[in-house]
């Protein structure tokens, strides 16, 4: 991970999400871009939600990545405690494989935005990559090496299925 001061904060309502959100986290390493990576639970660890979310502005976090399953409001609460972009991804640990972790991102009343992503890993790779993209329009590094991962993932696909 990246020393420098983190500007994205990745959260998670338990420890047992990390291996679902990992995505997030090494797609912003791959931008250069540090996270502050934090186990945090909208109703397990309220007080807990509020004072990092609270103080992540003047430490310098421009942007949140939320990950959590079941009644997922992890993203949800945060948006409400910040005006800053809050990027929702619904985790599959619960019976209903993640269904329910969706609507409950996706669904915020009008007022309070989410910008939620698909269920599971592929949804925390492209929350990572999206902060990457909001941070590449204000920042020239970070904008090199998005367009230089696209460059390399386009590079990586066959011509045909026997190359
Ligand atoms: C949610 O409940 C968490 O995001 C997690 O996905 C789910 C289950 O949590 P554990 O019981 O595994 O800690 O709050």
């Amino acid at each position: 991970m990246a020393e420098d001061i983190p500007r994205v904060a990745v959260l998670m309502g338990s420890k047992n999400d990390w291996e679902l959100m990992k995505p997030a986290v090494d797609a912003l390493e791959k931008l250069g871009v540090s996270c502050d990576v934090r186990v945090i639970s909208a109703h397990r660890t309220p007080e807990r939600h509020a004072a990092f979310v609270g103080g992540a502005g003047e430490a310098g976090i421009e942007i949140f990545i939320c990950g959590a399953g079941f009644a997922a409001h992890l993203a949800g609460v945060t948006a409400a405690l910040t005006p800053l972009p809050v990027l929702g991804v619904p985790l599959d640990s619960s019976a209903l494989n993640g269904i329910d972790a969706l609507l409950a991102t996706v669904q915020m009343p009008g007022g309070i935005p989410v910008a939620t992503f698909g269920i599971g890993k592929a949804g925390a790779k492209n929350a990572g990559l999206f902060a990457g993209a909001i941070l590449a329009g204000r920042d020239p590094e970070v904008r090199k090496k998005l367009d230089e991962l696209r460059a390399t993932q386009t590079a990586a696909v066959p011509e045909t299925p026997f190359d």
